[in-house]
Parts: C-alpha cells; sequence; structure tokens
C-alpha cells in the first residue's frame, strides 16, 4: 500500500513541494471545507475541493474487470450514464466497499487519485481513469493523500503527471464532465429552452437519481434540526444556495439566494428611514490609528478585533490602517467639521457597508462572521428628546423588518448597563429567540449616545437662546444604530425545518415554483406540449400581478426531484401542474410551510394565490411567536431559574437590575447548569445574560415598588427583565 511519505516523496519528484496541512476527519466534503477552514497555516489563497468517484461498470462476464475512477471537482454535476455511453459501458454503478478495499486498498470517504497507486498490476491495465477538464488549469487542487485528516494541495500539471506515472494504467482521459449534464436531446423545433420533452427516465434522471442515492451529490438535508442543530443549520444554508463557504476563516459568500432577503431588508429600511430624514452616504473603509484612537476609552475593549493593513505589495505602509469594525471614529470628526451651527442640525445619515471584525470564536454563517454587511445610522440632535425619539422609531423598524417580512417575533426592550454599548448612555434593542436551542439572539440595537462622543470629538453647535457676547458651547445629542446580515442567519434558524429552508413569502426571490407532472409514457407529445404551456401561461399570469413565479421545466429531472430540489430551498409555494389538473381547469398548491395541499381553480388564479401568500406569511410569524412566547417563562423564585433554562426557555424575572447581580446570576446559572445531570451533553451549560429590560412589561403580577423583590438577590426588584443563554 502506498505510504504517505513515499507518496509525498513521489509528488515532490513532479514538483510538488508543500507539506500537506493537517485537520480533523471528514466525511464529506461540507466537513472538509469547514475543517479547512480551521487550519491557520499551510492553505493557500485560493484552492478548489474534488470528488474521486469510483464506478464499477456492469459488464459481460467475459470481459476484464474494469473499475473506472472518476477525478472530479466537487462541484461538477455531471451524468454518469451519458459518461457511461462515453465509454462503451451499459450501466455505470458505484463500486461496492468490497471493491474499494480489494482493489484500490482504501475507504468510502478516503478515495482520492493517489489509490490509483494500490491497484495491483493485473488490473491497473484495464482501469479507466477519467479527469474532469475543471481541474486541468486550477494550481491548488485539494485531495486527501490517503486518508481524511490531511490534505494535499497540487496543481492540475502535477495532478496529469502522477497519473501518468502509474505503472501500466493505460486508460486516462480527460473530459468536460459538466457537459455531460445536460446530453439531453436537444429542444423541439420552434420550442423554447423552457420546453419539457419527455421524462421517460432520460440520461440525466438516471443519474441524478444515482448519485443521490450514493449520498455524493448531497442534495437533501441529512442532519435532524431537532437532534444536530448546528449540522443541520450549516446543511441548510450551503445546500438551499444561500451561503458557500471561502477559504478565509469567518468569511462567507453571501449568495443571490441570501443576498434577495438582504435587498428586501435594504428596501424597506431605506423607505422607513428615508420618511424619517435619514439619508444615505457613504465614508472610507479605513481608518487611520490616530483617528481610531481618538475615542481610546470605547475602543479598548474592542481592540482585539480590530483588522489593519499593514503591507501594499512588499512595502510596509508607513501608517498602519484599521478596517472599520463600525464608523464613529470615521464620521464624526466630519460631524464637528460639517455641524457648527444649530441650523446644520439634525444630521441624520446612514450608510450600507461592510465592516470587519476579527472574532476569534467559533464563526457561524451569517450570526458570527469575520466580514459582515450591515447598515450603521448616525444622528445629530440639539437635544435629547429628538435623539431619543428617534432612537425609538429606528427600533420600530427593526421590529418590523423581523415580523413583517422575515416573520420573527421579537421583544424590544432596553440594555442593562452591563450589555448596553459602553459608549453611549443607553442601548435599545429587539430580541429574538431560537427555539430549537433556547437561546436568546440580539436581533439590532438602537443607541442613544448622550453627549459622550460629541465631547470626545468636539460637536458643538453655539447656543441659540445665547447673546452676541456670550454664546456658550452646547455639545449635540447622538444616536446611532445598526442591523445586520444576521437577520438572515436568525431567519433560517427559526423557520427551517428538517427539509431545509423555509422561507417567508416576502423576502423569498422565488414565491411560487410551477412544476409540471404526471406524464407518463403513456402520453403524447401534445400532451406534454400542452402540461408546458400551462405552465409558462400561470407564470406569466402570476408574473404579471407582481407575483414572483417561475417554472422548472427541466427535462432531465423527475417531478419528485424537482418538488426536494425546491423544497431544500425554501421557496414558500409550488404549483403542480399535470394533465388531469388542466381538464379540472386547476392546479395544485402545496404550502412549504406546512405542506398543505389545495385545488386552486385557474380562473380565480391571480386572487387565490395573492391570498395564499399572505396567509403562509401570517402563519409563519403567528407559528413561530406561539414558539417564542410559549417559552419565555414567568420565574419568581430562583429555584426555578436554572430548570427553566435547561428545558430551554427564556427567563422573565422581577430583577434589581444591579450589576453585581447580573454578574452572580451568570455565574450561578453556569455552575448549577454544570451540576445539573440532566443537561444535555450538547447544550453549553453557559451562563444567563440579561438580553432585556422589555419596553412590554408583564402585568401581572405587577412589579410593586418597595415590595417585590429580586429572584436572585432580594433586592427590591425594578422592573421584569428577560435572561437567557444567548448567541
Ligand atoms: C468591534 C471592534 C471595534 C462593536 C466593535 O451598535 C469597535 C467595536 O464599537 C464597536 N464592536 N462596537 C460597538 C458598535 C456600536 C454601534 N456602532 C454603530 C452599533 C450600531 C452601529
Amino acid at each position: 500500500m502506498v505510504e504517505l511519505d513515499a507518496l509525498i516523496s513521489k509528488l515532490s519528484t513532479l514538483g510538488f513541494n508543500k507539506v500537506p496541512v493537517e485537520h480533523s476527519a471528514v466525511e464529506n466534503v461540507e466537513e472538509w471545507k469547514k475543517a479547512l477552514g480551521t487550519v491557520s497555516n499551510g492553505l493557500p489563497e485560493n484552492y478548489v475541493l474534488t470528488k474521486t468517484l469510483i464506478y464499477k461498470p456492469k459488464q459481460p462476464k467475459s470481459e476484464p474487470f474494469a473499475p473506472v475512477v472518476i477525478v472530479a471537482k466537487d462541484d461538477t454535476v455531471f451524468n454518469s450514464k451519458a459518461l457511461g455511453t462515453l465509454l462503451k459501458f451499459k450501466d455505470m454503478r458505484f463500486a461496492s466497499e468490497d471493491v474499494l478495499k480489494d482493489t484500490f486498498q482504501t475507504v468510502k470517504g478516503s478515495v482520492s487519485p493517489f489509490v490509483l497507486g494500490n491497484v495491483s498490476s493485473e488490473i491497473i491495465g484495464n482501469v479507466r481513469v477519467v479527469i474532469d477538464k475543471a481541474l486541468v488549469n486550477e494550481n491548488n487542487i485539494a485531495f486527501h493523500p490517503l486518508d481524511s485528516l490531511r490534505t494535499v494541495f497540487i496543481s492540475g500539471p502535477t495532478l496529469k503527471a502522477y497519473i501518468a506515472s502509474i505503472d501500466g494504467l493505460e486508460h486516462v482521459t480527460e473530459l468536460d464532465l459538466a457537459s455531460l449534464a445536460g446530453a439531453a436531446p436537444a429542444p423541439a423545433a420552434g420550442g423554447s429552452t423552457k420546453v419539457a420533452k419527455k421524462p421517460a427516465a432520460t440520461e440525466a434522471t438516471v443519474a441524478a437519481k444515482t448519485e443521490e442515492s450514493a449520498g455524493s451529490s448531497k442534495l437533501g438535508i441529512e442532519a435532524s434540526k431537532e437532534t444536530d442543530f448546528s449540522k443541520w443549520y450549516q446543511q441548510v444554508v450551503v445546500r438551499s444556495d444561500m451561503l458557500d463557504y471561502y477559504d478565509v476563516s469567518g468569511c462567507y459568500i453571501v449568495r443571490p439566494t441570501a443576498y434577495f432577503v438582504w435587498q428586501q431588508i435594504q428596501e424597506f429600511f431605506d423607505a422607513g428611514i428615508r420618511a424619517l430624514g435619514v439619508r444615505n452616504c457613504y465614508f472610507p473603509m479605513f481608518v487611520s490609528q490616530r483617528a481610531l484612537e481618538q475615542e481610546k476609552d470605547h475602543i479598548e475593549g474592542f481592540a482585539p478585533e480590530v483588522a489593519w493593513v499593514t503591507k501594499a505589495g512588499t512595502t510596509d505602509l508607513a501608517v498602519p490602517l484599521a478596517i472599520r469594525p463600525t464608523s464613529e471614529t470615521v464620521m464624526y470628526p466630519y460631524f464637528a467639521k460639517w455641524i457648527r451651527s444649530h441650523r446644520d442640525l439634525p444630521l441624520k445619515i446612514n450608510q450600507w457597508c461592510s465592516v470587519v471584525r476579527w472574532e476569534f470564536k467559533n464563526p457561524q454563517p451569517f450570526l458570527r462572521t469575520r466580514e459582515f454587511l450591515w447598515q450603521e445610522g448616525h444622528c445629530a440632535y440639539m437635544t435629547k428628546d429628538e435623539a431619543y425619539t428617534e432612537v425609538l422609531d429606528i427600533l420600530t423598524l427593526y421590529r418590523r423588518i423581523y415580523e413583517e417580512l422575515l416573520a420573527v417575533p421579537v421583544i424590544e426592550g432596553v440594555k442593562s448597563e452591563k450589555e448596553k454599548f459602553a459608549g453611549g448612555v443607553a442601548t435599545t434593542t429587539v430580541e429574538s429567540f431560537i427555539p430549537a436551542t433556547g437561546r436568546g439572539i440580539q436581533g439590532g440595537t438602537s443607541h442613544y449616545l448622550g453627549q459622550n462622543f460629541s465631547k470626545m470629538f468636539d460637536v458643538v453647535v453655539e447656543d441659540p437662546e445665547g447673546t452676541s457676547t456670550d454664546r456658550p458651547k452646547i455639545h449635540v445629542h447622538q444616536t446611532s444604530w445598526g442591523l445586520s446580515t444576521r437577520t438572515i442567519g436568525v431567519m433560517v434558524m427559526i423557520h427551517g425545518d428538517d427539509k431545509g429552508l423555509v422561507l417567508p413569502p416576502r423576502v423569498a426571490e422565488t414565491q411560487v415554483i410551477i412544476v409540471p407532472c404526471g406524464l407518463t409514457s403513456k402520453h403524447t407529445d401534445e400532451d406534454r406540449r400542452r402540461v408546458t404551456d400551462a405552465c409558462l401561461t400561470v407564470e406569466a399570469r402570476l408574473k404579471k400581478v407582481g407575483i414572483r413565479a417561475d417554472s422548472d421545466l427541466r427535462d432531465n429531472y423527475t417531478p419528485g426531484f424537482k418538488y426536494s430540489h425546491w423544497e431544500v430551498r425554501g421557496v414558500p409555494l409550488r404549483l403542480e401542474i399535470g394533465p388531469k389538473d388542466l381538464e379540472k381547469q386547476s392546479v395544485l398548491s402545496v404550502r412549504r410551510d406546512n405542506f398543505a395541499k389545495a385545488s386552486v381553480a385557474l380562473d380565480k388564479l391571480e386572487s387565490t394565490l395573492e391570498i395564499l401568500l399572505h396567509t403562509i406569511q401570517d402563519d409563519m410569524l403567528i407559528r413561530a411567536r406561539k414558539a417564542f412566547d410559549e417559552r419565555v417563562k414567568l420565574v419568581l423564585k430562583w429555584d426555578d431559574f436554572v430548570p427553566t433554562l435547561n428545558s430551554k426557555c427564556l427567563t422573565m424575572i422581577p430583577w434589581c437590575e444591579r450589576e453585581e447581580c447580573e454578574d452572580q446570576i451568570k455565574a450561578r446559572s453556569t455552575r448549577d447548569a454544570i451540576n445539573d445531570e440532566a443537561e444535555d451533553e450538547k447544550e453549553p451549560s453557559m451562563g444567563a445574560k440579561s438580553l432585556c429590560l422589555p419596553h412590554n412589561q408583564p402585568q401581572d403580577p405587577p412589579i410593586i415598588p418597595g415590595q417585590t423583590k429580586c429572584v436572585q438577590c432580594g433586592h427590591n426588584a425594578k422592573r421584569y427583565a428577560l435572561f437567557g443563554r444567548s448567541y
């Protein structure tokens, strides 16, 4: 069997001179990406992942055993039947574990081109190797050298040289595998590219099925939301095409499906702030050290997360530049310049941008990423009242984004002294909750900064009430507020299910997917055309009334495959149209949120679907609100506090609001949780934090000043506070 050292030394003779990087064992591409994401040294800037598939085609007994080894880019989808035809094999089947073991001396999960070195001299001459053309020009192609605990990165030429160096290997082909995905017959004359043709088990249908069942293309969701939440979340965001992993740890690609959600949020919020008189602008992303340190006190705690640019090419910069983690220090010097008189007030600006915070905690798609998209609003006023009114107006917009767009319920409130933004006077917040983990999550914050920053940055106006000889300076009252793409993560976590993403209609790029169905080999071409035409007509009618509809007329997939495809991607409503529906002048609708089916009369198509989409949107919020409400428990004695957290709930407690008490709550709830045998091992026994003091206070029982005591320390309680484990 080929040993690692021998392999590396062989590769080195072929121009390869790097050490393999080590990581945790991986079973599939997603885990591989994640494992590489945690590697800090030795990773190339850009690399591509791969899959090596071994087939054992069905052959007449008289022919010698001829396995096929396909080395492909991990995201190359190809038609294995078409490939079989090309290689003159009838039926391509994945090789059994026995073949992997006996012929290639490997196991599932560890297959790479290097196993070719293990094939005996009797068999190697019959092995067919196919190299995906998409790989040959790559510089860094990732493979497991013999097991899944390591990855080597080799270039296309090195890969080819390695394969060419295998003694006795005769059949090596380079193929544009992806082009085999569409190897079905050309569209009928006069038809658009969308015209569906006979789905009678076309080659690609078979291929899609084979790949699916072999688990190599990983189309559906395998992890359960209930039992393995973090794996479930990763699979959902990737397999729904919301996001992809990137080769810089903690950074992710926001793909169009997710970016569309963000754009809906942008549109809604932009209209809202415009109505409040806020104008959009853009400031540079770089901050000089001098500017950043101008407000040393507040930046101090955050300093470890600030990323710096220190070089241009090979030249050291004379002064390193920070990349904005937030823009107070970027903007406020210009507030000081632009605001001279009370007539320059209020100044209300907002910017949409990305910020960088180099966190070292475990990254999580959308929730904790090193670069993220957000908006940051910064305003200056003459008085506290005006400023605070705006703080609350913005908070209302944040609540409405969650509730009206994302169908996510939130609780509005104000942060405790410990949890507020240290640079400000008060932080208001919208808090949400992930029932699956029992943890709270901050959704967006709107700060009243008071005069803290205007004093640091000297943002002053002359007192309009003053006299010509005595015009005292007045420091302006400021606000700042921010909402990020974390919103999208919260939405996914709350609504997603074991089949994948569930999108609220208001933010779904495709609201209705139309799938032709019910066509069998008994149907004529004319029947097919009628169904296709009906799909396209329905699509056009829906688009005309502003419903985002699309038809899936791909001819190489079965209806069932398409249903799963769009379910994983969270499309709110599916319409199935077949010959029988057309006879009845109706179509069948299937809801993504609860799978309810209904027959929709074609003559009432538009109005029925408009109502149905609104109903789905409303039902999703109602369902999520019920789940939230059920898990916020009024806790009136300490003994119930930790058991309530352990039952994946948040607690609402009468609280004294003292910082010392909050520290004690955190410490006691951590310790108690560790001692609690019933605690799920997977759940962190993290202590509880205060999430907010809700604006809308529980009334039953009311807090009676001087009488109601704090649940933790027995001091007088001031208000109810929401406490819980949180993100
Ligand atoms: C990380 C590094 C440096 C949060 C940071 O909430 C600085 C900071 O100032 C930092 N993380 N913050 C607080 C941000 C406050 C405020 N900024 C405008 C917001 C909303 C938008």
